[in-house]
C-alpha cells in the first residue's frame, strides 16, 4: 500500500439487523461526524464463502456458526448488507470510535453499538454495525468485498488483465 494511505481505509458493513431496523439513515448520520469520505458503497448478497472468510478469525469460536447466519441474514430474513468503504486520516480508529465496543451491553450508550445492539439468548451480539479492526483487516476486508473498479480512489496496488469468455450480465 502507498503511504499516503496508511490507516486510511476502513470497511463499514450495516449488518443485517441494522438494515431491519432501518438504521441505515441513522448509521450514516453518525458516521459522518468523522468528516471522512465514502468511496465506495453497494448492497451485497452475502454468500456462505464469504461471511466465513470476513470472519475466518473466529472459526474456532462456539458461536461461528450462528454468527455465518447472522451476516447472512438467516436471523433477520433480509439477505443482504450494506458495504461501505470510509476513507481519510485515521479512518479506522474514528469510525470504531463511534461504533463502539464489540459487546454491544458494554458500549458506551451513546455510540452506535450502544444505542442500537443487543445480545441475543444465545449469546450471539447483534450489534448492527461491522468496522475493521486494524489497518492490515481492513486491507484484507475491502480487497475480499470489493473490485478495484468499485471504488473511487487507487487503494492498494492493480494490475490489469484481460479475461477472455468471462460471462457476466449487460443491460437489454
Ligand atoms: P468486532 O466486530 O468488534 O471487530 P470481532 O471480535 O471481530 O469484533 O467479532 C466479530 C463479530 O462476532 C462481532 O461484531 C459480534 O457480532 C460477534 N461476536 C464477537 N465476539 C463475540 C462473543 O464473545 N459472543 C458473541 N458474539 C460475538
Ligand atoms: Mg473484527
Amino acid at each position: 500500500m502507498s503511504q499516503d494511505n496508511k490507516n486510511k481505509a476502513v470497511l463499514i458493513l450495516i449488518k443485517p439487523d441494522g438494515l431491519k431496523k432501518s438504521l441505515t439513515g441513522n448509521i450514516l448520520t453518525r458516521l459522518s461526524e468523522t468528516k471522512l469520505e465514502i468511496v465506495a458503497a453497494k448492497m451485497v448478497r452475502v454468500s456462505r464463502e464469504l461471511a466465513e472468510e470476513h470472519y475466518r478469525h473466529l472459526r474456532d469460536k462456539p458461536f461461528f456458526p450462528e454468527l455465518i447466519k447472522y451476516i447472512q441474514g438467516e436471523l433477520h430474513n433480509r439477505r443482504k448488507v450494506m458495504a461501505l468503504i470510509y476513507w481519510g486520516e485515521d479512518a479506522i480508529r474514528k469510525c470504531r470510535a463511534i461504533a463502539g465496543s464489540t459487546n454491544p451491553e458494554e458500549a458506551e450508550p451513546t455510540t452506535i453499538r450502544g444505542s442500537y445492539g443487543r445480545i441475543l439468548t444465545t449469546g450471539l451480539y447483534e450489534n448492527v454495525i461491522h468496522v475493521s479492526s486494524d489497518e492490515k483487516e481492513a486491507e484484507r476486508e475491502i480487497k475480499l468485498w470489493f473490485r478495484p473498479d468499485e471504488i473511487i480512489v487507487d487503494l492498494y496496488p492493480t494490475k490489469e488483465v484481460v479475461e477472455k469468455e468471462c460471462k457476466h450480465k449487460v443491460w437489454l
